[in-house]
């Protein structure tokens, strides 16, 4: 109060508090460390900013001379000092044990001393102490051993560790067991720089000794540099790129690496370093003509400082592309809060070796405008996910109030056909083109975009190699018909009442049950009954049904794959007739529109259109976010007797058998478009339990599954 009274701040006050020597061999000496805690918690808690510090290695005086004890003391008590809220000390950084790599018994017995666990504690320290001394040849022995461990092991020790000694031989081994410099750093060194990273979060590892193993990391990269230049093929695309880690931000190790791979690929890299202002990162580029902008951090606060970095961006009507990279950076965060305030390119790069194909594809005037368009669309779909799930629910009541405005003008024609139609198809090479491989490798679990992937630079040459596979059992399937489609699909009139929309067939009406948003960020909380006129409306509007599947022929390759225990290969069949049937019910939805309905019989589309879905009117399906539940396929499996016609079935738990399937709606106009219901409220809920003529809580629990 006297300093604060004074006008010093809180912030500048730092209470040295006291920390005396324990285990002494005076038992009222031994609560010493345990009123250290206290105190230091109690001023943490009790005197808001002010900072506390301590003489760290007072509390081992006792054990002089046995430096093993001492070490390991000051380490430990740390580890709790700071749990308590000490925020400096005084010790000697470099000889600190990392807490996780003194044996565990050893820590107990010293934890049993600091925080004055047992009686005794202080004899069993020291008596594990003597036996340590007695076996000091063993310690040094098993300190050697780490250097028989397998090469990566080693490598990330190092780093952990932070020993520098034997970086130079550890090196040149990679040059036998990795492919190129950049594998030796996003695998060893970055798992090592992981467990730092973790222990250093968690507290048992200080500041000094990730100084140390940063040190290390460095060290590692500089002897990488000349292998990574020597194998790192020329681009073409060369560019200009100005790098830098933003205003508070100290962390540069990742981006220098970043800059070592840009410069190995022919680009000419302006590195402002680390703590750049905004003002200087932007001028520079301008100034320089700079074909993007790489943005590095670390640390939490750095996120806002790359908004403000775009915002700044923006408001000078620039448009620079923007890369953003560092641990703390994600592309959920980029999508929701940088590219958002920039309308130029804003792409997150999860590590170096993603740098040089991102930049290549944005800097290409054949690829920038695709490859934006297609990071732009995955951002806002990325967004979209993320607010709807994290966005308060409005009322269904007010939701119902602020449907989906739809034009009734542009309501499309009655089809040609009305009624059910059912189709076998044997010859399934038509389907080929439309194959969307971008989700062939998604069910083989790679990330990205088809046919970029294929040059990917870490998982292009697998890919390749998958993407021939496919191709030649495509070719099989198809010529010595290994499958064969089965479609079914029905033109029906239809009303929309709320979230149901009414079919007449066989002189019957069918409610197909929706859902409706009730987390919208638009101004209407969308329902897909909302894509078809009222019943009072002036016009007559339509809508479909259909099931596809890929079915089996009597051949049974799967079964001769199982039996010969060839997985590969099974598991290949089985997701190329997956792609099939998506890619039979593209043909069959162009089929509907230009032919049976009839609604857009001027379609000309490439297949490359087709499977960015430019055309006029949409096919979902239960299951997808627009409408997630999965027991309304029952109606449209009565209402196409897909059973009975196609021998399709649906199980008690509404997944179709042949799994290779789709079932779902036809909406024609022009307005209709994909969503996402989200979460949804009791309010809605009841209402669906009241629709389906089913209770409360059965509905919730079709809810819960979709
Ligand atoms: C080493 C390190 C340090 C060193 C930094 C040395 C240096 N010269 O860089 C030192 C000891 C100085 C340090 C200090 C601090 N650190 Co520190 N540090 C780390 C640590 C352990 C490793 C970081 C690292 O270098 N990783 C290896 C590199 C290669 O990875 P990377 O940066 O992610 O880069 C890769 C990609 O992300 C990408 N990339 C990176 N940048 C860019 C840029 C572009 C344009 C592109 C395309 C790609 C790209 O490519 C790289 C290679 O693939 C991390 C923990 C962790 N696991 O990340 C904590 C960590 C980042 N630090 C942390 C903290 C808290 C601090 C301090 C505040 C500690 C303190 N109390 O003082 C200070 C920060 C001071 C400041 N104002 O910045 C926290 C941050 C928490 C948070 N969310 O805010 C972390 C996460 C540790 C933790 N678990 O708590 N730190």
């Amino acid at each position: 109060q006297i300093l604060t009274k004074i006008g010093i701040l809180p912030q500048d006050i730092i209470f040295d508090v006291n920390i005396l020597s324990i285990a002494n061999g005076m038992d009222e000496h031994n609560h010493y460390a345990v009123e250290f805690l206290k105190a230091v918690k109690w001023i943490k808690e009790n005197l808001p900013y002010v900072k506390t510090s301590g003489g760290i290695s007072n509390l081992s005086f006792s054990f002089r001379g046995n430096d093993t004890i001492r070490e390991a003391m000051h380490s430990v008590f740390l580890y709790h000092a700071i749990q308590a809220g000490l925020d400096m000390g005084i010790v000697n950084a470099g000889k600190l044990p990392v807490y996780e790599d003194i044996p565990q018994e050893f820590r107990k017995l010293i934890e049993d001393v600091i925080l004055n666990r047992r009686k005794d504690a202080a004899k069993r320290l020291i008596a594990y102490a003597e036996q340590l001394h007695d076996n000091s040849e063993e310690q040094q022995k098993k300190q050697a051993e780490w250097r028989s461990f397998p090469l990566e092991e080693r490598l990330s020790f190092s780093l952990v560790k932070g020993i520098g000694d034997f970086l130079n031989k550890d090196i040149s081994e990679c040059k036998q067991e990795f492919k190129d410099g950049l594998s030796v750093i996003e695998g060893p060194l970055m798992n090592g720089m992981k467990k730092v990273g973790d222990m250093f979060g968690e507290g048992k590892m200080f500041l000094p000794q990730v100084v140390k193993s940063a040190r290390v990391m460095k060290q590692a990269v500089s002897l990488l540099q000349p292998w990574i230049e020597d194998t790192k093929g020329r681009q073409h695309f060369a560019g200009k790129i100005v790098l830098a880690t933003v205003k508070g931000d100290v962390h540069d190790i990742g981006k220098n690496i970043v800059c070592v791979v840009l410069s190995c690929n022919n680009y000419e890299v302006i590195d402002l370093g680390v703590m750049t202002p905004t003002e200087q990162i932007i001028e520079t580029a301008v100034r320089q003509k700079a074909d993007a902008i790489g943005l590095s951090g670390l640390i939490t606060p750095s996120l806002e400082e790359m908004i403000f970095v775009a915002s700044e961006l923006e408001r000078r009507g620039l448009d620079i592309p923007l890369l953003i990279g560092g641990a703390t950076t994600s592309e959920l965060h980029t999508a929701l809060k940088i590219a958002s305030v920039y309308h130029a390119p804003v792409v997150h790069v999860r590590d170096a070796s993603q740098v040089a194909h991102v930049l290549s594809n944005l800097l290409n005037p054949k690829t920038k405008q695709e490859f934006a368009d297609n990071i732009n669309k995955k951002y806002i779909k990325l967004s979209h996910q993320y607010l709807q799930k994290h966005q308060p629910l409005t009322s269904f009541a007010e939701a119902q109030n602020k449907k989906f405005p739809l034009n009734l003008s542009l309501v499309p024609k009655t089809p040609d056909f009305l009624g059910v139609w059912h189709l076998t198809q044997t010859n399934l090479s038509p389907l080929l083109p439309n194959i969307d491989y971008t989700f062939f490798f998604k069910e083989w679990g790679f990330k990205g975009l088809y046919p970029q992937l294929l040059n990917d630079p870490v998982h292009g040459k697998e890919a390749q190699k998958l993407f021939e596979d496919a191709q030649s059992m495509l070719k099989q399937m198809t010529e010595e018909k290994w499958v064969m489609g089965k479609m079914s699909f029905g033109l029906f009139e239809a009303y929309s009442q709320n979230e149901d929309v009414i079919i007449r067939h066989n002189d019957k009406e069918v409610a197909l049950c929706f859902l409706r948003s009730q987390t919208s960020e638009k101004e209407y909380f969308p329902s897909l009954a909302d894509f078809v006129a009222p019943k009072n409306a002036s016009v007559k509007d339509h809508m479909g049904l259909f099931v596809v599947a890929i079915e089996e022929s009597e051949k049974q390759i799967s079964k001769t794959f199982e039996d010969n225990g060839d997985e590969y290969s099974l598991l290949l069949f089985k997701v190329l007739s997956n792609r099939l049937a998506e890619s039979m019910a593209e043909c069959l939805h162009q089929w509907i529109r230009t032919k049976w309905w009839n609604y857009a019989s001027e379609e000309h589309l490439s297949d490359k259109d087709l499977l960015s879905q430019k055309y006029q009117g949409i096919r979902p399906a239960p299951g997808y976010p627009s409408c997630p539940e999965h027991s309304e396929k029952r109606k449209i499996f009565d209402i196409l007797q897909a059973e009975k016609n196609l021998g399709i079935h649906l199980t008690e738990n509404y997944m179709i058998q042949p799994l290779p399937s789709v079932c779902g709606y036809y909406f024609a106009h022009p307005d209709a478009h994909y969503f996402d219901v989200g979460k949804i409220g009791d309010d809605q809920a009841e209402d669906y339990a009241n629709r389906k003529n089913i209770s409360f809580e059965e509905a919730k629990k079709l809810l819960s599954k979709s």
